[in-house]
């Protein structure tokens, strides 16, 4: 059947359909993706205040797109105190922050209580804020480096007050280019399996892919393909978060820096194809507030948030190391035409602005 004629009808898309959505053109696919934005949230658009942590930056992996990394090009190798990132949380409490989004490198010196114990300290000081923390490449590293399986990391997070669980590590699924970007870490079945099992567990997480580096327009779509089975099965989801590769200080040799028309198909493809996860996430730090904005006419419905302090994306060139201030956040999204609501970390309204 015409792929015009199924987006017409809302017909879920195979591999194939969605290869061809990339040629679509560039306002029609718009549209579809708009469609769809609006059936699902109207002309809302969603961000938290919230504050990103990263507690350490010493890492046994090699990811070769990280500029991260202390074992990579960073010169800074850092590992935060816990009263050091209780500070953190104190101060920014004060800004009204209800969410700490806490992700390290892969740390085998700290020990994995130093991992687990802080999210208890936070809850047990300010038990309203959400702590969303450790991605699937983290719970792998711990699971593996104190011989422990995914269950018992799984279970420990939920003793020590984890809410739920980011998106981060799942990069991109394709076996072959995952083995060139990030070979040795988490693998892509893997990353899979421990966000099944966190959703067993009637918790939500989110799922990223990291994209613009050495990948093809397939890739993502494969990606993505395997996210919507998964979805399928567990419903877990709460957010697909396609993150723009940032090309500096890093090993990954990209010839050409990936385009904003690229970047914006991508977000309306994920809109069309994962017609089961509910939001699709322009993170601005890795798009540009500026194409985050744009990114609301194609399918995306959610900004992220203030973050305050971000170290992952900032090493790498990406101009977010110092947040956005809330009143600066609404008035660009109602400049832009929509309507900003603050949101809780698992998509509760709580305030429109
Ligand atoms: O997984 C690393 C990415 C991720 C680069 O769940 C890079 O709400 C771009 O996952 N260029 C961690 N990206 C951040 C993350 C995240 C961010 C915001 C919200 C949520 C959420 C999750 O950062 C890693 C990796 O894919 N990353 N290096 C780089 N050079």
């Amino acid at each position: 059947m015409d792929i015009l004629k199924k987006l017409e009808n809302n017909e879920r898309l195979n591999y194939e359909d969605a290869i061809k959505l990339y040629d679509l053109d560039f306002f029609e696919l718009a549209y579809y993706a708009n469609r769809i934005r609006e059936d699902k949230h109207g002309k809302k658009t969603y961000f938290n205040i919230n504050r990103h942590i990263n507690p350490t930056n010493i890492c046994k992996d090699v990811c070769q797109f990280c500029a991260y990394s202390a074992s990579r090009k960073n010169p800074n190798p850092y590992t935060m105190s816990h009263e050091e990132i209780l500070d953190v949380v104190e101060n920014s409490s004060k800004n009204g922050i209800k969410e700490v989004h806490i992700v390290s490198a892969h740390n085998p010196d700290t020990g994995l209580q130093w991992y687990l114990d802080v999210f208890k300290k936070i809850k047990q000081k300010f038990p309203s804020i959400h702590v969303k923390a450790l991605t699937a490449a983290e719970i792998h590293f711990l699971a593996t480096q104190y011989n422990l399986s995914y269950e018992d990391i799984i279970n420990k997070m939920l003793e020590h007050g984890v809410d739920s669980m980011p998106g981060g590590g799942a990069e991109i699924f394709d076996e072959k280019v995952r083995k060139r970007v990030c070979g040795g870490k988490v693998t892509s079945q893997q990353w899979l399996d421990i966000h099944k099992l966190w959703h067993k567990n009637g918790k939500h997480s989110n799922a990223t892919m990291l994209f613009g580096h050495i990948e093809t327009r397939e890739h993502r779509v494969d990606h993505m393909l395997r996210l919507r089975d998964l979805q399928d099965e567990t419903g877990g989801f709460n957010a697909f978060i396609p993150l723009v590769f940032q090309t500096k200080n890093n090993y990954l040799k990209v010839k050409e820096a990936i385009t904003g028309q690229e970047i914006l198909k991508t977000y309306a493809i994920a809109r069309i194809l994962l017609d089961n996860i509910p939001n699709i996430k322009a993170y601005w730090a890795t798009s540009t507030v500026k194409l985050a904005l744009i990114a609301q006419e194609f399918g995306a419905n959610d900004l992220d948030g203030t973050i305050e302090k971000e170290s992952i994306q900032s090493a790498a060139g990406a101009q977010s190391a110092h947040g956005v201030q809330v009143q600066q956040f609404v008035d660009l999204i109602k400049n832009s035409g929509f309507t900003p609501v603050e949101r809780d970390s698992v998509y509760n309204e709580l305030k429109v602005w």
